[in-house]
Parts: C-alpha cells; sequence; structure tokens
C-alpha cells in the first residue's frame, strides 16, 4: 500500500472535491481519496496496478494539477 499527501490548487469548492475524488478513485488500484476543500490537500491510498504517475497524469488530464508537499 503507497499513500501521499498533496496539494492541488485548483480546487475552490465542494464541486472540485467532488471531481477530483472521483477521478482518483476510477483508477484500478485506488483504495482511497479524501481532498480538503478549505486546505486544498488530497491524501490517496493505493496499491498496484495503481501508480503516483497514473494518479498524477489522471489529475492533469482533468485540470486539477497535483503539487507535491514537500517533506
Ligand atoms: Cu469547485
Amino acid at each position: 500500500m503507497s499513500t501521499k499527501t498533496f496539494n492541488v490548487p485548483a480546487i475552490s469548492c465542494g464541486h472540485c472535491v467532488h471531481t477530483v475524488e472521483r477521478e482518483i478513485k476510477s483508477i484500478a488500484g485506488v483504495k482511497s481519496a479524501h481532498a480538503d476543500e478549505k486546505t486544498k490537500q488530497v491524501v490517496v491510498e493505493w496499491d498496484n496496478p495503481a501508480t503516483w504517475e497514473q494518479i498524477k497524469n489522471a489529475l492533469v488530464e482533468i485540470e486539477y494539477p497535483p503539487e507535491e508537499v514537500k517533506a
């Protein structure tokens, strides 16, 4: 199981939260996706066959590009 927390600056309302969560959850292998409207932060958990590249590309495609949180 992999997990990642990142920012999606394009999130501006509850509709965006829904769109982002739905898009990520539609990827095979994704276990959970939680987006927060206020912090614009997203937490995703996934397993094979999903990959971070795939999740990132899906978000770029719907114009909610992720910004990785610097550790
Ligand atoms: Cu919105």
